[in-house]
């Protein structure tokens, strides 16, 4: 089987890339001419597996399941291969190395007078916007380096909440954490998390949501948790998709999304082959990438909610992604995320498919999963735009409108989050009561902390008996 896309870092050496012979050496671009993207239909796993074979490049699934449609990187050399085989497929992308062409065209300008949405940023740019965001918001944003990448690069981010104090004296607001960039191809989750960002504070004063949800919660945005992938396809690998964790003397990587602990190892939906795209790692969290963000996860008091965005597919995907068994809350997850894509769909026009594994595939070991389980708080995976036409090289024209969609998707998770409804059925009765005054009992666990103080008392009380007097969630 032929690996996917490996780069020499060492001078002079020489590898082969994915879907394609051509070899390569330090510094230069990787090209793809002569490359398309397929979109197949599969009759069988059989089909699956001879494009996992030729291509060994999985873009996405397009909704519709792990029978449904998936898209491929494929040679045009390879085309007959298909053919013969008789499977069923389109050409969603013409030229794949056309599409990189135009975005670095685009991307290196220099005529060009341009806002910060209104292009890609690197690494040094996002960076920079984060210092300019404490700049402009000081004492509402605060920058936090969590840990090291495996080349040393640091893992970046930043807190934002308004100056209304926390309930009751609590040390720090609930957080909501989101997080991009586990992958380095999909730039426009970079974009859109710090759209999201940006917008909570910036609409602050005119806003009520904005407002109500800045003076409850914290909120944590890592927006390149894969710092030296995203360095990669800014230097010639525009499709790296994996962290750069050197393997047998070459840059192979490491498929961070599934190098967490929650259902790591299955062959369902990870790899154990280092050349493979979803390879799993040596082991949970044998990355610094993800030991760096699971620290802070862990460091964070009360959790409430986070979302990991991806691209492309235009999906809001619950828990769990590594298993078909259905989550405890589905139906709460169901009201959450339908709300979610209905929002969209009214701000932008956009369709989104709300779903479980059953819409995409299994994916094993990925953050969300880790977060839900771990913590039990609502954790999402977002696949932003689009739906295939120019999938990973979205043009910058394309940030704004993303971002919006992004925007309307956290603003409705959070609007949305019936924290009373203990037992997450989507009513707040009787039966959380019971659970409430439990840990109100016990007095110091946090299941039912609504003010991020790891104690449940008289302060969550107030906000539940609020909640329990609507007797539904919002
Ligand atoms: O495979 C992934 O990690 C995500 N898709 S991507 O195309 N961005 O690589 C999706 C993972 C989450 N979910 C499910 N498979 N349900
Ligand atoms: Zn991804």
């Amino acid at each position: 089987m032929r690996k996917s896309v490996s780069v020499i870092l060492l001078a002079g050496a020489i590898s082969f890339g994915a879907a394609g012979q051509e070899t390569h050496s330090v510094g230069t671009a990787e090209k793809f001419d002569n490359q398309k993207v397929v979109r197949i239909s599969p009759r069988s796993i059989a089909d699956v597996n001879l494009l996992e074979q030729i291509s060994g490049d999985r873009w996405t699934c397009g909704a519709g399941g792990p029978n449904g449609e998936a898209d491929y990187r494929v040679r045009i050399s390879d085309l007959p291969l298909l053919n013969q085989a008789g499977v069923p497929y389109r050409v969603i992308i013409d030229d794949v190395q056309s599409l990189i062409d135009g975005e670095q065209a685009e991307l290196f300008n220099p005529f060009q007078d341009r806002g910060f949405f209104d292009a890609y940023q690197d690494y040094a740019a996002v960076s920079a916007y984060v210092d300019n965001l404490v700049a402009t918001y000081p004492g509402w944003v605060t920058r936090i380096s969590l840990g090291n990448s495996i080349q040393g690069r640091p893992i970046f981010g930043f807190r934002a909440t308004s100056p209304v104090p926390p309930i009751g004296g609590s040390p720090r607001k609930p957080v909501v954490f989101f997080n991009s960039l586990q992958h380095a191809r999909e730039w426009i989750g970079v974009m859109s998390n710090l759209y999201v960002a940006t917008q909570l504070l910036s609409t602050y004063s005119t806003n009520a949501a904005a407002r109500e949800m800045l003076d409850t919660y914290e909120f944590v945005f890592v927006p390149i948790s894969n710092p030296d992938g995203y360095n990669l396809t800014w230097t010639g690998q525009r499709l790296w998709r994996k962290n750069a964790r050197v393997i047998s003397g070459t840059v192979r990587g490491v498929d961070l999304n599934r190098n967490w602990s929650v259902g790591w190892g299955l062959s369902s939906g990870s790899s154990g082959s280092s050349t493979s795209e979803t390879y799993r790692g040596s082991a949970p969290f044998s990355e610094p990438e993800t030991q760096v963000l699971r620290d802070y996860a862990i460091s964070v008091p009360k959790l409430v909610a986070s979302i990991d965005f991806h691209s492309y597919s235009q999906l809001v995907l619950r828990p769990w992604t590594y298993q078909y068994t259905l989550p405890p809350g589905k139906v709460a997850f169901d009201r959450i995320g339908s709300a979610m894509v209905n929002a969209i769909a009214s701000s932008t026009g956009t369709q989104y498919t709300y779903g479980g594994p059953d819409i995409l595939y299994l994916a094993s070991g990925t953050a969300p999963d880790w977060f839900f389980g771990t913590t039990g708080s609502v954790a999402l995976t977002i696949e932003l735009r689009d739906t295939g036409q120019y999938g990973f090289v979205l043009p910058a024209s394309y940030i704004v409108p993303t971002g919006q969609d992004a925007w309307a998707a956290a603003t409705t998770m959070i609007t949305s989050l019936c924290r009373a409804d203990l037992n997450r059925d989507n009513f707040v009765d009787d039966s959380d009561f019971v659970l409430f005054a439990a840990a109100y009992d016990a007095f110091l666990t946090n299941a039912a902390d609504f003010t991020g103080d790891a104690i449940t008392d008289d302060y969550d009380f107030v906000i539940f008996a609020d909640a329990y007097d609507h007797f539904t969630c919002p």
